[in-house]
C-alpha cells in the first residue's frame, strides 16, 4: 500500500527537497506552508505522485488542526510527519534581541512542531504505528555566539525529540532528530531579513550542504524497517567541524 508523508514547510529548502526525496522513493505527499503558489508548483513537479497541499501557519494551532481535520480521506492516514517547518530571525547579542524575532523562532521552531505533532499524531496512536522526523539543528547541540534564541529553540526541539520517543514508544511511533550544520537555502535570507548579500556571505568559500543531502539522510531514515530505530544524526558539511566552525578558501 501506497504510504503517505506529511512534510511541513515544503515550500522551500530542506522541506521541498525532502518531498521530492519522498515522492521519488513511492511515498504520496502532504504538502505544506504558508506560500501556496511555491506548494501548487512544487505539486506540479511531483506529478503524477498524488499531492494533497495543505496552507497553514503552524504558530496558528486552530488552523493546522482544521488543515488536517480537512484531509480528504485517502490523504489521512500519514505514516511519516517531518516536523520541518521554521527558522532562525536575527543574529543580534541577547540585549539587542527584537522580541518579535524571540516569538517567531519560539512559536513556530517549538510550538508549531508540537501544533502540528498534536494534530497529527491521534490517527498514528488509533493505528500503533507511525514514524515523526524533527528538523533540529546543530544549533541545538551548539551555542554560538549571538544564536541565543534560535539555539534555545533547536535545543528546546533536541529535547522535544527524545521526550516523543519515550512517550510514543509504547505506541510503535518511532522519532527521529536530524541535526543539519550550513545548509544553503532560504534560511539566512529570511534570518537576515531579505539582506541577500548577507545572507550569501554565509555561504562563502566553501561548498555547503544543498537541501537534497538532507532530505536523502531522511529517506534513509524512513525507508528502514521497523526493527530499525535511528534516534538522532547530525550532517555537517564537508568543510565544517562544528556550527561556526568552517574551513574558507
Ligand atoms: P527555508 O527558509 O528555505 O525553508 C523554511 C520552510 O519553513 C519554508 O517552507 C517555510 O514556508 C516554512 N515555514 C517557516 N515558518 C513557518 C510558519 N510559521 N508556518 C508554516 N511554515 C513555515 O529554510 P530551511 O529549509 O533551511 O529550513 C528548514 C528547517 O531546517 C528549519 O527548521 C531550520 O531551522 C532547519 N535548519 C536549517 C539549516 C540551514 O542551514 N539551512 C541548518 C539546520 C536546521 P512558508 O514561508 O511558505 O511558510
Ligand atoms: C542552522 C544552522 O549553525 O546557522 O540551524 O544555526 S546554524
Amino acid at each position: 500500500m501506497t504510504r503517505t508523508a506529511l512534510v511541513t514547510g515544503a515550500s522551500s529548502g530542506i522541506g521541498r527537497a525532502t518531498a521530492v526525496a519522498l515522492a521519488q522513493t513511492g511515498f504520496q505527499l502532504v504538502i505544506t506552508g504558508r506560500r501556496r503558489e511555491r506548494l501548487d508548483e512544487l505539486a506540479r513537479q511531483l506529478a503524477p505522485t498524488p499531492v494533497h497541499i495543505l496552507t497553514f501557519d503552524v504558530r496558528d494551532r486552530a488552523a493546522v488542526n482544521a488543515a488536517v481535520a480537512s484531509l480528504p480521506a485517502e490523504f489521512r492516514t500519514i505514516d511519516v510527519l517531518v516536523n520541518n517547518a521554521g527558522g532562525a530571525h536575527g543574529l543580534a547579542p541577547i540585549q539587542d534581541g527584537d522580541p518579535n524575532d524571540w516569538d517567531a523562532m519560539l512559536d513556530s521552531n517549538v510550538k508549531g512542531l508540537l501544533n502540528v505533532s498534536q494534530a497529527v499524531l491521534p490517527g498514528m496512536k488509533e493505528r500503533q504505528q507511525g514514524h515523526i522526523i524533527n528538523i533540529g539543528s546543530i544549533a541545538g547541540h551548539e551555542v554560538y555566539a549571538n544564536g541565543n534564541v534560535y539555539c534555545a529553540s533547536k535545543a528546546a526541539v533536541a529535547a522535544l525529540s527524545k521526550a516523543m520517543r519515550i512517550d510514543l514508544l509504547p505506541l510503535h511511533i518511532r522519532v527521529a532528530e536530524v541535526n543539519p550544520g550550513a545548509v544553503e537555502t532560504e534560511f539566512s535570507a529570511v534570518r537576515f531579513k531579505g539582506d541577500a548579500v548577507r545572507a550569501a556571505k554565509v555561504y562563502d568559500g566553501f561548498d555547503p550542504l544543498k537541501p537534497e543531502d538532507i532530505a536523502e539522510v531522511i529517506q534513509f531514515m524512513v525507508t528502514r524497517p521497523a526493527n530499525v530505530h535511528i534516534a538522532e544524526i547530525t550532517v555537517f558539511a564537508g568543510a565544517q567541524g562544528a556550527a561556526t566552525l568552517i574551513r574558507r578558501d
